[in-house]
């Protein structure tokens, strides 16, 4: 593939148009991800927003993450969603769904039961690195270690098994809603809730590329059940359990972050690491040699669910000193190889499919079962840097930046062509592009080798 960094006009012009996007999201103390689809605040969203939004205001970064550790719950849990109820009726299931201000231990404003991969602490660390001073002017740190010590700990006490892996109790909790991950789990899901299912979501994105009817009669089902059982995570019966490969890995990843903050705060990190260490030990069971990948496990069966996904990949984001002996080489060679980013291929893709380039049932358009993704995608570049493959890493840049902005920063691409689907100005697209431009341009606007 013969593609360079972005040169330092293209990147003015592709920032103004992103930043404007993030701006027209903003709604003073949050970013929605899409004014129509999505129309609240979402968790990893708001993680992933704050790490390119920290380069156009390190202060409006720190205030999204600030906004979203205020809604935690006395458990620690940091909520899926926390709702503006002036859209209530804009997005399904809605905050009068939930009733969490019924629910014990949940915060001042409404939000879900449930929650998102734990990539919060690590985009704390980057929003803190970014602007020192103003960091440390508003305690930023001080203020949010605690609540992500919370957030950690709730992971660990109500969500970890014996064996140290953090499960989810919902496939929307993954971010990876429809993957096929949770297709044979979801087969013994009821499919019809009590309540009427809404579908406010087919108004913003084409009914083929968003998850089925019958898969949101299962998703509206387990909510349910999850919710009347007071999202108290003790309902022995739950009947979706299953180890997510992203969670525990973000998990770990967060970990280091956790050390790095504590540490600027003058603490030990060294549990921190300890703790980053013991999750990525545990991660073996999940570990499959044939697809060089990390799966999902299903606890009511104790299976492995033996498919390749990007979230699979993603402990690449810790370093090899943290990995088992030839891990992070593995990782990197399934990341590169054919099931992805298939670079000595015929027809590499210019972003890694979410799902496995070589299963039949991939559908280069259908939400989390085939397209590319632009935040696992940053997660796969970060990974390659950290395994020393920066030369690989920086050819992707241009392409996935151009992609964002050639397709009005669309939700997710198809892998091969770039072509954009589901919702457009998606918040996150255009803050992982900022932040990609503002720290990959090539000065010169020069070819890079
Ligand atoms: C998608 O998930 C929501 C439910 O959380 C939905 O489909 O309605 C996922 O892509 C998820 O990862 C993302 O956080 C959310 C908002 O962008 O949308």
């Amino acid at each position: 593939m013969t593609t360079t960094l972005p040169d330092a006009p293209g990147a003015t012009t592709a920032l103004a148009a992103a930043s404007a996007v993030l701006r027209r999201n903003w709604g003073g103390a949050y970013t929605v991800p899409a004014t129509g689809l999505y129309p609240h605040q979402w968790s990893w969203d708001s993680a992933f927003i704050a790490i390119g939004l920290r380069h156009l205001s390190a202060r409006r970064a720190q205030v999204e993450l600030d906004s979203l550790l205020s809604s935690q719950w006395a458990d620690g849990r940091l909520p899926q969603i926390v709702y503006d109820t002036r859209r209530d009726d804009d997005y399904a299931p809605s905050a009068a769904f939930w009733g969490s201000a019924d629910l014990p231990g949940s915060p001042a404003v409404p939000t879900t039961g449930l929650v998102q991969p734990p990539v919060h602490a690590w985009a704390v660390w980057l929003v803190h690195v970014q602007d020192l001073r103003e960091s440390g002017r508003r305690r930023f740190l001080e203020r949010a270690y605690p609540r992500l010590l919370a957030w950690h700990r709730y992971l660990r006490d109500r969500r970890a098994a014996a064996d140290g892996l953090a499960a989810v109790v919902h496939p929307w909790e993954s971010g990876t809603d429809n993957s096929p991950l949770w297709d044979d789990a979801l087969a013994r899901v009821p499919g019809v809730p009590r309540a009427a299912i809404e579908r406010p979501d087919l108004k913003h994105a084409s009914a083929g590329e968003r998850p089925s009817g019958k898969e949101y009669g299962k998703y509206f089902w387990l909510a349910e059940r999850y919710r009347d059982h007071g999202c108290a995570d003790v309902d022995p019966e739950h009947p979706f359990l299953l180890d997510d490969p992203t969670t525990n890995a973000l998990w770990a990843r967060s970990e280091l972050a956790m050390a790095d903050i504590a540490e600027a705060l003058g603490q030990d990190g060294a549990p921190h690491r300890a703790e980053a260490a013991r999750i990525v030990a545990a991660m073996e069971m999940l570990w499959d040699d044939g697809l060089g990948t990390y799966v999902a496990r299903d606890r009511a069966t104790g299976a492995l669910v033996r498919k390749a996904t990007v979230g699979g990949l993603l402990a690449l984001l810790l370093p090899d000193d943290v990995l088992p002996a030839g891990r992070g080489d593995a990782l990197v060679r399934t990341v590169l190889g054919r099931r992805f980013l298939d670079v000595d291929g015929a027809t590499p893709p210019i972003m890694a499919p979410s799902y496995d380039a070589c299963a039949p049932d991939l559908d280069p358009a259908l939400y989390w079962r085939g397209p590319a993704w632009f935040n696992m995608m940053w997660l796969l570049l970060e990974g390659l840097r950290a395994h020393g493959r920066t030369d690989v890493a920086d050819r992707y840049v241009g392409p996935m930046t151009d992609a964002a902005v050639r397709e009005d920063f669309p939700e997710y691409v198809n892998p091969w062509t770039g072509a954009g689907h589901g919702t457009r100005s998606f918040s996150w697209t255009a803050a992982l592009a900022v932040d990609l431009l503002s720290r990959h341009t090539h000065p010169e606007g020069a070819d890079t080798p």
